[in-house]
């Protein structure tokens, strides 16, 4: 849809990119008042545009579902695209994982409650399955691309690096450009190949985020050995401190060698709701146990 450029206002800049600005501002509903959004802004020079433009052609491809940002309307204005979407108002989920630290943890390990892990992981693997159903490959899926909108919930976001797939199962990277390095699956660093299984790579990284309430990826590994230690000696990260072994199976499936051996966004819907509510079912047991003070707790 295009917007008039008159029906919508810019109020401050909430980032800034490659391609480009991100403002928080308002588009002009009929009838009704105006809807807060937040505008891309592509930069002048031709590959923002190009970069902003594939962004807005793979989100109306996509189309619509909880836990993808929405794509509300383009506008064409002077040299600049604006690109209007759902204003996610907690920001992306990096920053929102790490207002959750405990400063006053007495170690300095940081974890996220199980059941609340497998909420983020079941939100944003609900998305890329809708994404992967509508053969578009994401290329840059990590925390600080998903953002949080009212009542906590994840959507994915920031298509810069999508791609379409419609007409081949994979796509081939063939300029040189940005490379998310540490959430990037080895046979996209070694062939620049891109397939689901590569974003599924890429999710359970996004997993490891979670657990640690938005740690940074190989801790202690100097990015120069990462191509070295993911592609030629098999290197995974460890199970963080007080992450559940089925989350950490989950992530370890996710970077299987092999990426036809890794599950598909499908599986992992299915499997982070079983996990969900077999933790449920135990705490319900838990807590009858305790009612009938079977379960001393202190
Ligand atoms: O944490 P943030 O505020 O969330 O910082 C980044 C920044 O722009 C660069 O991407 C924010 N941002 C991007 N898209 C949206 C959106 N649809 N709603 C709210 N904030 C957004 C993002």
């Amino acid at each position: 849809m295009r917007i008039a450029r008159n029906h919508i206002r810019m109020h401050r800049t909430i980032g800034e990119g490659y391609f480009g600005l991100v403002m928080e501002g308002e588009i002009y509903k009929k009838q009704t008042s105006w809807t807060r959004v937040a505008v891309k802004i592509s930069k002048s020079h031709v590959e923002g545009s190009i970069s902003l433009a594939n962004e807005a052609v793979i989100m109306a491809k996509i189309g619509i579902h909880e836990n993808v940002v929405r794509l509300l309307g383009v506008c064409h204005h002077k040299d600049s695209l604006l690109l209007i979407m759902e204003y996610a108002e907690h920001g992306n989920l990096r920053s929102h994982l790490l207002l959750q630290r405990n400063t006053n943890a007495e170690e300095c390990t940081h974890s996220c409650p199980t059941q609340k892990a497998f909420l983020h992981a079941l939100q944003v693997a609900k998305g890329m399955a809708y994404i992967t159903s509508h053969k578009c490959i994401h290329g840059d899926l990590s925390a600080r691309n998903v953002l949080v909108g009212a009542g906590n919930v994840l959507k994915v976001s920031d298509f810069g690096l999508a791609k379409d797939i419609h007409y081949y199962e994979f796509y081939k990277r063939k300029t040189p450009g940005i490379v998310p390095f540490k959430w990037t699956a080895p046979e996209s660093l070694i062939d620049k190949i891109y397939t689901e299984a590569s974003d599924v790579w890429s999710f359970g990284v996004l997993l490891w985020e979670i657990a640690t309430l938005g740690g940074l990826p190989y801790p202690g590994v100097p990015i120069e050995e990462l191509y070295e230690l993911l592609t030629k000696r098999n290197y995974r990260m460890k199970q963080p401190p007080n992450c559940s072994k089925k989350l950490y199976n989950l992530m370890v499936n996710c970077w299987n060698e092999l990426p036809n051996n890794r599950p598909r966004f499908s599986d992992l819907v299915g499997q982070t709701q079983q996990a969900m509510s077999e933790l449920e079912k135990s705490d319900t047991l838990m807590q009858d146990a305790q009612r009938s003070g079977e379960v001393v707790t202190e």
